[in-house]
């Protein structure tokens, strides 16, 4: 499936139904007062958020949505039918935009929020309305209201606690697909991952949090290389990087392996300096491709450096995503940090 995660629609909500003059017709009764009902109430437009929904694919194709008009009013007292609303659904974690001035009109992050948009027109009122004690046939009726209408923007921004960060090939999927339910593509070439995946990971009995996988990035990410940095926006609501760096396929060279980690760092901080001061661990991946009697020594080794030139790494976690092997900690690691986290923001 073709993952879209910005754009841009016009919304018209219903125009209002108009009122009616009509008059009373019955037999012997000569002159029957005014029966003309009001106009229905045009359409409104909602929209609504849904876990069940991970794209916004769909607002790429059909970019104009109209609700319904109310119907027009009736003789014989009778009203007219209100506009159907109309609702629009959307992933958890899309924010609207007015498309005129870029304010943001709505944030939706829970599962099943809804919001209005554009509200259906007004009905009109029929000749019902204006009989009065001087005017006993009037003939006056209003015309329905229009309905609003909008351009908005949307952008998705997946909504995650986690984010992995790392080159192609390093073994994000792979770690995903360890650690929760996600079964994200895994291969051994470069850009596996075309778009964000997300994975709820469930600690024990301690909680869950929820993971994004997002595609590998490349030095020169920030000038397009690769499939660019795109995809980094998804990192911006997420509480925690785990940056995973292969370091059993260049075992033992400890250099490339930093030089390459470092590379990550920069392409980050270009992008954005804020999400480059995010708490950003490691995750030292493929530990199965090292001989185990020298992996505490590299370990040691590799971390003083990576503690140097990568920063932000207080964390690091030597793990397999392969074999499992240390992802526990990892996870539990984290848990034990978003459960803090969260206690904090209680206080
Ligand atoms: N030996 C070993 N291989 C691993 C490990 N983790 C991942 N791999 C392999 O590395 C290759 C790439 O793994 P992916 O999980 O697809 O890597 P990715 O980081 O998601 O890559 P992109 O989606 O391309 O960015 C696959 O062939 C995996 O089987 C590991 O812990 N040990
Ligand atoms: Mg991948």
């Amino acid at each position: 499936m073709k993952f879209v995660d910005e754009a841009k629609i016009d919304l018209h909500a219903g125009k209002g139904g108009d009122g009616v003059a009509a008059f009373r017709r019955e037999k012997y009764v000569p002159k029957g007062g005014p029966s003309g009902g009001d106009g229905g109430r045009g359409g409104s437009i909602f929209i609504r958020a849904s876990r069940d929904i991970n794209t916004l694919l769909e607002y790429r194709y059909k970019r104009t949505f109209r609700a319904k008009n109310g119907e027009n009013g009736q003789g014989k007292d009778c009203y007219g039918k209100s506009g159907e609303d109309l609702f629009l659904e959307v992933p958890m974690g899309t924010i609207i935009y007015d498309a005129t001035d870029n304010s943001v009109l709505f944030d939706l992050s829970r599962d099943g929020q809804i919001e209005a948009l554009c509200k259906g027109g007004k009905g009109g009122l029929g000749n019902l309305h204006f009989k009065s004690s001087t005017n006993r046939a009037p003939r006056q009726f209003t015309h329905g209201e229009m309905g609003e209408s909008k351009s908005v923007h949307m952008e998705l921004s997946v909504l995650a606690d986690v984010g992995l960060l790392g080159f192609p090939n390093a073994g994000k999927s792979t770690l995903i697909s360890a650690v929760s339910a996600a079964k994200p593509k895994i291969a051994d070439y470069p850009f596996t991952t075309l778009h964000p995946h997300l994975g709820v990971v469930r600690s024990g009995f301690k909680g869950s949090f929820v993971i994004a996988d997002i595609p590998g990035l490349i030095a020169g990410a920030s000038d397009g290389a690769g499939l660019g940095h795109q995809f980094l926006k998804h990192l911006q609501r997420t509480k925690i990087l785990v940056h995973v760096i292969d370091v059993g396929t260049d075992y033992p060279d400890t250099e490339a392996i930093t030089n390459g980690a470092h590379q990550i760092c920069q392409e980050l901080q270009k992008y954005d300096e804020s999400l480059f001061k995010k708490p950003r661990w490691i995750a030292l991946n493929k530990i199965d491709l090292i001989p185990k009697e020298d992996r505490i020594r590299f370990f040691e080794k590799i971390s003083v450096i990576l503690k140097k030139r990568v920063a932000q790494s207080e964390q690091i976690f030597p793990i397999s995503s392969v074999s499992s092997d240390g992802t526990t900690a990892l996870i539990n690691g984290i848990m034990e940090y978003m459960s803090k986290l969260e206690e904090a923001e209680k206080k």
